[in-house]
C-alpha cells in the first residue's frame, strides 16, 4: 500500500445534478485532482453515493465524471478502495471488478509503518440503535435486493432518491452529538485494547480526530458544509479540511 493515504467520507453523492451538488462535486473531484499528484492510496469510507444502485446491467448515469475521474487515478497507480455505507451497499461488478481497486462489504483492517488501522463505516454501532440494526440486516439480505432487482431502474431510483434523501438528518443538537461522541469513543477504545492504533469511522458526519488512550480516533466529516477528511503520511494521521473548490 502506497502512503498518503487519504480517507474520505460521506461524499453522498446525489442523482439529481442541480447547481447545488454540482458545486460540492467540483470539491471532491478538485481533491481527487490533488491526490493524482501526490499519489498514495484512496479510501472511501462509506456513502460515497446518496443511492446507488446496480442491476445486472444498468448503473447510474449521473455519477459518469466520477467514474471517469476512478478510473484516471488508477491509472496513475492509485488504489482505490471502497468500503460500502449504509447508502450505497448494493454495489455489483461494476463497483467491486470494474471501478474500485478494492470493495469491502464489512470492516477492514491493516498495518502500515507498524500502524494498526481498523476501518469501518460505522452504521449500526450506537447501542440504543435497535431499529436501524433490524432495518440493516432486512436491506442487505439477498431476498430483499434480488427483490429490488425486478422494480424498472427509473422507479427504483426514483425509489432511491425518495428514501435517501440526507443532509440533514444528521444535524443532531449538541446534547445528541455529545451523547454520540462518547459512545463512539467507548467503541474506539475497546478497538484499542485489542491492538489498533487508528479507528477510523464515516457515518456521523462530526469532522473530528479525537486522542484516545492509546491511538487516535477519526469520525471523518461529510461533504456538505465544510468537507473534511483524514490523511496518514506514512507516520502521523491528521483530520483536514479540504478548502480549494
Ligand atoms: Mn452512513
Amino acid at each position: 500500500m502506497r502512503s498518503p493515504l487519504y480517507f474520505i467520507s460521506d461524499v453522498h453523492l446525489k442523482l439529481s445534478s442541480s447547481d447545488k451538488e454540482m458545486a460540492r462535486r467540483k470539491k471532491l473531484y478538485s481533491l481527487l485532482e490533488h491526490i493524482s499528484e501526490t499519489g498514495g492510496t484512496v479510501f472511501f469510507m462509506g456513502d460515497l453515493f446518496d443511492f446507488y444502485y446496480e442491476y445486472p446491467d444498468v448503473i447510474p448515469k449521473s455519477y459518469y465524471q466520477l467514474y471517469t475521474q476512478i478510473s484516471s487515478l488508477k491509472e496513475k497507480g492509485i488504489d482505490i478502495h471502497f468500503l460500502v455505507g449504509n447508502h450505497d451497499y448494493w454495489v455489483m461488478d461494476f463497483i467491486t471488478d470494474e471501478l474500485m481497486s478494492h470493495t469491502h462489504l464489512g470492516d477492514f483492517n491493516f498495518e502500515m509503518n507498524g500502524k494498526k488501522f481498523y476501518l469501518t463505516h460505522g452504521d449500526g454501532i450506537l447501542s440504543w440503535d435497535y431499529g436501524y440494526r433490524f432495518l440493516k440486516k432486512m436491506i442487505r439480505h439477498p431476498f430483499f435486493i434480488w427483490l429490488f432487482r425486478w422494480i424498472h431502474p427509473t422507479l427504483g431510483y426514483k425509489i432511491g432518491r425518495f428514501v435517501s434523501k440526507s443532509g440533514s438528518e444528521y444535524d443532531m443538537n449538541q446534547s445528541t452529538t455529545e451523547k454520540v461522541r462518547n459512545e463512539l469513543i467507548r467503541y474506539a477504545e475497546t478497538k484499542s485494547e485489542n491492538g489498533f492504533d487508528f479507528i477510523l469511522l464515516g457515518h456521523y458526519h462530526l469532522g473530528e480526530m479525537i486522542d484516545l488512550n492509546q491511538g487516535k480516533l477519526a469520525l471523518l466529516g461529510d461533504w456538505f458544509k465544510t468537507p473534511r477528511y483524514a490523511v496518514f503520511d506514512g507516520e502521523i494521521l491528521k483530520m483536514k479540511t479540504w478548502e480549494s473548490s
